[in-house]
């Protein structure tokens, strides 16, 4: 495997995976705040975001290179409250998607074309992933100190969370 693409591909890893941590610590402060369907939504998007690291992974040892497993740094423990949760979470993905972008302008650098191929699933992926989170984000500000409001808005995102796992299916 292209090593300059390897190298690229192992930071994927790491950003994944970082991720993966990031929205568990979210989904966690949601759960301990009695926000239970936006936890379940965050806890459902974690393990996405794990499935996307484990098809990195998978991808980079199958080609003949090595997946590098990083260590993490520990996310925060406090969020503000929950439009600061999304916000995080749609500068998250914006920064994620950035990274993708460079990935696929290396593979179009060094011609490698089945990497390029591989990773248009991610680009189709980021697109969706900072559709939502902007939609959350804009209900979120609509909501604004309403607790009823907050209660409906909550339900909903338990309701998407489930949805989100029978469409995925089994994964990895
Ligand atoms: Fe939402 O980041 Fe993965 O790809």
């Amino acid at each position: 495997m292209n090593k300059r693409v390897e190298a690229v591909l192992n930071e994927q890893i790491e950003k994944e995976a970082s991720s993966s941590q990031f929205y568990l610590a979210m989904a966690s402060w949601a759960e301990s705040n009695g926000l239970n369907g936006t936890a379940k939504f965050l806890y459902t998007h974690s393990d996405e975001e794990r499935f996307h690291m484990l098809k990195l992974v998978k991808f980079v040892n199958e080609r003949g290179g090595v997946a590098v497993i990083p260590g993490l740094s520990t996310p925060p423990k406090e969020f503000e409250n929950i439009e600061n949760v999304f916000q995080l979470l749609l500068e998250h993905e914006l920064g994620v998607t950035a990274s993708i972008n460079n990935l696929v302008d290396i593979c179009l650098q060094e011609k490698d074309y089945t990497t390029h191929n591989f990773v248009q699933w991610y680009v189709s992926e980021q697109l969706e992933e900072e559709a939502l989170a902007r939609t959350i984000l804009d209900k979120i500000k609509l909501i604004g100190s309403d607790k009823g409001g907050l209660y409906l808005f909550d339900r909903d995102l338990e309701t998407s969370a489930i949805q989100a796992q029978n469409a995925a299916g089994p994964q990895a």
